[in-house]
């Protein structure tokens, strides 16, 4: 087969051909999202080469894989990585040069594939790279959303959420597979009978039938040797849909399906809806593995051996009863048999300790979508209540880790119960499942749990995203750490080089300038890029605590506005945010952020020496602007909140200080640069929870006898600004200050001051980000896609 990318005359000739033939166009005449529709095409039939090759080496090796359930992958653009990856970008760069066009121009005409929410999408995303990276076979299964996570726009300095079409010129990477077409079945009724022999028989009669269409991206590891997959399923009309119900009422259930990522579940409709989406993507997804393991082993008696399934969350824990209905029902197992197997396949990952994100279902609702399902998922909690009591001889912990409870089906329960590895994403988070959000199951099956701390791809985040700073590593450590991350570490035999530490810093100048360049383009307001980039981009919520940054910021304003000779070392500070569109207090700090920043930015006396920009629609590639930007990393949660973080191990890379809590993975960034290299404030977990439990902590006390916090939260209610944040002020005043935003308040303040500080030493300042850059090899996804197939896939790396 020819390589169209083997050289740039080959590559123009190829384009060129593939324009006209396309398009009936010269190169000359052809729209710029023609020319890179036709790009990505031929980067994709590219990869098809790959694929076949990929395919066959895993088939003929009878090589184990594994699945990746999510809900979420957050790609982002996939032409630069998929170039990179390939060992092709300069082939490319330099031919479209020489056809006059400009590739940055083509790069930007990609649309970001937003289908996730945050921190737990854009993780998927980075194993997929890092797996086909290192040879491992794990695909990706999803859903094929019409639309992205909303884009994000500000009127009125309020958050309005408007369509993500991010299929606007098509997909281009992905190839529809109706040959493997599935369909999922809903509602209805259940069947049961004894067949001659005296084994029962089950039958489910759906009142629906949907047809899930799998589209397939082609996931290409670096150097391209290993391709796998992304499998997006999109729901269609099935061919025999049940005639009972009215036809265009048919048609919108099943294309509600694929609309939208978390569809809104404030009702009734909406929460059957996602669990409708649950369903049809692991029903799709398990229904297409079995047919291609039987296809190459013609039994499932080895299906464990041959399959691992990694559960995101508890979004895809419908696998657990779906895998032991198609063993039962379809493939004729028994109960105990097709238990081992269903617990040996699925290893389940816990993002978050946040109580609403625990999933529970109403026993309603599963009964009447999936009876099926629900007759399994009783079955199974009816043996778990008996082992509980009569294996562990802890009836007492029924009530703590039953399944179903109180009309609710308890997802994150069965995903323990019915897997073989839970994990958290990071060490602390791990310790706080076992010895708080999960210690009752720890008690009895300790050894199920473990430590998987995240990790990003160093290929994206640092060698796509910051060429001058990648470059720069080259030069001064060689090209080791492209492969080998951990690599990095040679960087601390320079970090005292005077002469590394202003080739640094000159590459975060020009970092900045390229972030100023969108910031003046996107909301026309110059910023000083001398002065400390200041960023905190994740999304809007309660327990990260955007508002104990915007309280800070409004504190100093208040201070520089009465005392002249008071003035800070020159800030911009960046808020990029997306908040939930039911999230009624997080759209308030939005727009507190907002208000604050039009004071702030518009008062002359103030203006030099803070900048306060929020960034609409954050993004994947908004990141790749931000983290290779910034100074200043904000990772300010509540300590014991956040799972892990893993924006903070993206501008860490980058070369910026953490100012965080001990909280996450910052806890593991800091043990390996140390406290000097990383400014940590505030209260850590156990005081938090020394205050809470023992009821110490009266924020109506606080605020009553603070005259600064006082000050500041008056500053809600009191006239400041045209509106008033009663909302904000209730939450901490009403609430007890759940997240503990006034507690934190002074140490923040003083970790804020201790940053400017250590920033007006240059080189000390240069010093510190070569540290946290040396250091940051650990956080690659490299290693912790290691771990996971280490500890829980045990799957092997395909030659080719
Ligand atoms: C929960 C919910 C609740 C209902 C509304 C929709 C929705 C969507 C997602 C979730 C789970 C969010 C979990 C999540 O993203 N956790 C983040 O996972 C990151 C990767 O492990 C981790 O770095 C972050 O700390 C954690 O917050």
């Amino acid at each position: 087969m020819t390589n169209v990318f083997e050289n740039k005359e080959i590559f123009k000739e190829e384009y060129q051909r593939r324009i006209i033939e396309h398009y009936g166009r010269s190169i000359d005449q052809a729209h710029i999202t023609e020319k890179f529709m036709i790009l990505g095409e031929m980067i994709r039939d590219h990869a098809s080469i790959h694929w076949y090759e990929s395919k066959n080496a895993i088939q003929e090796g009878q090589e184990k894989q594994m699945y990746y359930f999510s809900m979420e992958f957050l790609m982002g653009r996939l032409l630069t990585n998929n170039l990179m990856n390939m060992g092709v970008y300069d082939v490319v760069n330099q031919g479209l040069s020489e056809l006059s066009i400009n590739i940055h121009e083509l790069e930007d005409i990609e649309t970001d594939a937003g289908l996730g929410n945050g921190g737990l999408g854009r993780l998927a995303a980075c194993f997929l790279d890092s797996l086909a990276s290192l040879q491992y076979p794990g695909h990706g299964n999803c859903i094929r959303y019409e639309y992205g996570l909303f884009k994000q726009k500000i009127e009125n300095k309020e958050q309005v959420e408007v369509p993500d079409c991010w299929m606007r010129l098509g997909n281009v990477w992905e190839i529809r597979k109706p040959k493997h077409a599935v369909d999922v079945k809903f509602g209805g009724h259940v069947n049961m009978w004894m067949d001659a022999s005296g084994k029962t028989k089950v039958e489910h009669i759906p009142s629906f039938v949907v047809r899930a269409m799998p589209y397939d991206m082609p996931i290409v590891g670096a150097g391209a040797k290993l391709t796998n997959t992304l499998r997006l399923w999109s729901s269609e009309v099935a061919d025999d849909a049940c005639n009972a119900i009215n036809l265009n009422d048919y048609v919108n259930e099943v294309h509600e399906i694929c609309r939208n990522v978390y569809p809104d579940d404030s009702t009734e409709h909406g929460k059957i809806l996602r669990l409708k989406q649950q369903y049809f993507f692991v029903a799709a997804g398990l229904n297409s593995i079995i047919a291609s393991h039987l296809k190459a082993y013609g039994t499932l008696d080895n299906f464990a051996e041959k399959v691992a399934i990694q559960l995101n969350d508890t979004h895809p824990v419908l696998c657990i009863p779906e895998l032991m209905r198609l063993l039962m029902d379809e493939y004729q197992y028994e109960w105990d048999d097709a238990w081992t197997i269903v617990k040996d396949t699925f290893a389940y990952t816990n993002h978050t300790v946040m109580n609403e994100a625990l999933e529970k279902w109403q026993m309603q609702y599963v009964q009447e979508l999936l009876p099926r399902i629900y007759m399994i998922i009783e079955e199974i909690d009816r043996r778990f209540r008996y082992r509980i009591t009569h294996q562990y001889g802890r009836e007492d912990l029924i009530e703590k880790c039953a399944i179903l409870q109180h009309g609710q089906v308890h997802m994150a329960n069965l995903a323990i119960i019915g897997s073989h590895s839970i994990n958290g994403v990071a060490a602390l988070h791990t310790e706080i499942l076992k010895d708080d959000v999960m210690k009752h199951f720890y008690a009895i099956c300790p050894q199920k749990f473990n430590n998987k701390t995240n990790g990003i791809t160093h290929r994206r985040w640092l060698l796509n995203a910051n060429p001058q700073l990648s470059s720069l590593l080259k030069k001064t450590i060689g090209g080791k750490f492209v492969k080998e991350p951990l690599n990095l570490i040679e960087l601390m035999k320079y970090v005292d080089n005077k002469k590394i530490q202003t080739n640094f810093l000159e590459i975060k100048l020009e970092r900045k300038k390229i972030l100023a360049a969108y910031i003046k383009k996107t909301m026309n307001i110059e910023v000083d890029v001398t002065s400390i980039f200041d960023i905190q981009s994740k999304r809007l919520h309660a327990y990260k605590r955007q508002l104990l940054s915007i309280l800070n910021i409004l504190d100093l304003y208040f201070h520089m506005k009465e005392d002249p000779n008071f003035r800070i070392y020159p800030r911009t500070i960046i808020f990029a945010a997306k908040a939930a569109p039911s999230y009624i207090f997080a759209k308030e700090v939005i727009k507190l952020i907002h208000y604050v920043a039009d004071m702030v930015n518009h008062d002359t006396e103030i203006a030099d020496y803070m900048k306060i920009i929020f960034l609409p629609n954050y993004g994947v590639s908004m990141a790749e602007l931000l983290t290779t930007a910034a100074d200043v990393s904000e990772q300010i949660s509540t300590a014991g909140k956040e799972g892990s973080g893993t924006s903070n191990m993206k501008f860490m890379m980058n070369g910026a200080i953490t100012c965080g809590t001990y909280d996450g993975a910052n806890v593991e960034i800091v043990e390996r640069v140390g406290f000097d290299n990383a400014v940590i404030f505030g209260l850590r977990r156990e005081e938090v929870m020394h205050l809470k439990n023992e009821n110490l902590y009266h924020a109506s006390d606080v605020y009553k006898n603070d005259v600064a916090i006082h000050r500041v939260i008056d500053g809600l209610i009191h006239g400041i600004f045209p509106v008033d944040f009663r909302i904000i002020f209730n939450e901490l005043l009403n609430k007890n200050d759940e997240y503990m935003v006034m507690a934190d308040f002074h140490a923040y303040q003083e970790a804020f001051f201790k940053i400017e500080e250590y920033y007006k030493d240059r080189m000390r300042w240069a010093r510190m980000c070569l540290v946290n850059i040396a250091q940051s090899g650990f956080f690659s996804s490299d290693r912790t896609i290691e771990q996971y197939v280490e500890d829980i896939w045990h799957i092997h790396k395909i030659q080719m």
